[in-house]
């Protein structure tokens, strides 16, 4: 017989990087699963209108204002809680786009901090309630860049490629307790934010990465991966999901229609 996973009704998942983008979809989707979200991201205004949408969808939602590079925040925020079912580790992002000749330094060392020990600190200070909760999952959202690089890509190639490691290592060292750990890596997806947030605002740039592109994933589709994977009963572990749109075989190779 196969254990259901156990009702999403009152069960707590915590998603960062919630007010845009992969994030606030996953937030919306896992609330209308029956999660009760807590939505996190540095921009308060925005989380909060995100909770207040799922609210009035007849969900529960609440925000709470965190960057997740500050420990001592997320020491403090993860004292509210005795046990959560789901910890979503959205927050990170690429910035620049530079040869390795050329990169700069303080973009990689600022990826490294987001992507890599902002999911090591959210991670750390909720696994103890993640364990309590006696059925706890950690999703870490890494990336098709985790897996293989391309030119001007090194410093978030390498984030990336840690944040998989951090991943596959946490699995390694909690088996036999009750909290499984989830890898999702999306190749190209069309958010709102991340391209123009890694060309530094510049729309031309941005478009660019997405021209002649049929139907890049969008963040529902990976949001729908995301949700699909966490509502699995609870002793399938799905280690890793890769999904790409269907015009890209590889990071580097892509269709586009010009
Ligand atoms: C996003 C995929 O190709 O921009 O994580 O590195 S890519």
């Amino acid at each position: 017989m196969t254990a259901a996973a156990p009702a999403a009704a009152s069960r707590i998942a915590v998603v960062t990087g919630a007010s845009s983008g992969i994030g606030a979809a996953t937030a919306r989707q896992l609330a209308a699963a029956g999660y009760r979200v807590v939505l996190t991201a540095r921009r308060k205004d925005r989380i909060e209108a995100l909770a207040a949408e799922i609210s009035d969808a007849g969900h529960q939602a609440a925000a709470y204002a965190l960057d997740i590079t500050d420990r001592a925040a997320v020491d403090e925020f993860a004292t509210a809680f005795k046990t959560i079912g789901v910890l979503v580790n959205n927050a990170g992002g690429a910035l620049g786009a530079d040869p390795v000749a050329t990169g700069d330094p303080a973009e990689w060392r600022q990826m490294y901090e987001t992507n890599v020990i902002g999911t090591l600190n959210v991670t750390q200070a909720l696994l103890p309630a993640l364990t309590a909760s006696g059925d706890g999952t950690v999703v870490v959202l890494s990336s098709t860049a985790g897996f293989a690089t391309y030119e001007g890509g090194a410093g978030y190639v390498a984030a990336k490629h840690a944040e998989h490691v951090l991943a596959e290592t946490l699995r390694l060292e909690i088996v036999g307790t009750p909290v499984r750990v989830i890898e999702v890596a999306p190749g190209m997806v069309k958010t709102e934010e991340f391209a123009l947030t890694r060309f530094g605002g510049d729309k031309e740039k941005a478009e660019k990465v997405y021209q002649g592109v049929a139907q890049p994933l969008s963040a529902d589709d990976v949001a729908d991966t995301i949700t699909w994977a966490v509502t699995r009963p609870s002793h399938v572990n799905i280690d890793l999901l890769v999904v790409r749109p269907r015009a890209q075989a590889s990071n580097t190779k892509v269709h586009r229609e010009l």
